[in-house]
């Protein structure tokens, strides 16, 4: 895993060089929305069953999804449907925490597509809950970390289809 941090460090010490302006400019922002990352994980992590709740009804609930033959059908389905989500929420707040998307393809999207795919988990509604989440995470985060959090919430999305 990586974050903001390393990830400048690590493109100079290739180069062998100092930060130039632009690396210290990018560990600059990434500094000064430090308070705001901490804040937003905060109240995430507070709220993140009714995140989810609110998500899945915004998204899924009463669609074919739900019905027999649909892919969340039973409760053991249901169940893993809020799991996964529940991941995908935790996993976007790590990685809005540490100003990098590394954590997501190292333990979130390696291996999922193929995993969806064979066991017939349909990839579009998962996407539309994930932005769903998306949504009800700015409201409660606001504009700006929620724009951030956005960032990897689609991440996701785009890893999957
Ligand atoms: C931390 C990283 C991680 C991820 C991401 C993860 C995902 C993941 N989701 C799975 C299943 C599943 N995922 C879903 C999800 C859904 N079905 C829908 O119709 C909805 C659109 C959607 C929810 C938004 C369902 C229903 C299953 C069970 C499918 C089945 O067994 O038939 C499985 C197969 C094994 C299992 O059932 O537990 C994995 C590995 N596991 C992990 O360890």
């Amino acid at each position: 895993m990586q974050d903001a941090i390393t990830s400048v460090i690590n493109s100079s010490d290739v180069q062998g060089k100092y930060l130039d302006t632009s690396a210290m400019e990018k560990l600059k922002g990434y500094f000064q929305t430090g308070e705001l990352r901490v804040r937003a994980a905060t109240s995430i992590a507070a709220n993140a069953a009714a995140i989810v709740k609110e998500a899945v009804a915004k998204s899924l609930l009463y669609s074919d999804i739900t019905r027999p033959g649909g892919n969340m059908y039973t409760t053991r389905r249901y169940a893993a449907c809020i799991r996964d989500l529940d991941y995908y929420l935790r996993y976007s707040t790590y990685a809005m925490l540490a100003g990098d998307p590394s954590i997501l393809d190292e333990r979130v999207l390696n291996g999922l597509k193929e995993t969806y795919n064979s066991l017939g988990v349909p990839v579009g509604a998962t996407v539309q809950a994930i932005q769903s989440m998306k949504e009800v995470t700015a409201s409660l985060v606001g504009p700006d970390a929620g724009k951030e959090m956005g960032v990897y919430f689609d991440y996701i999305c785009s890893g999957l289809s």
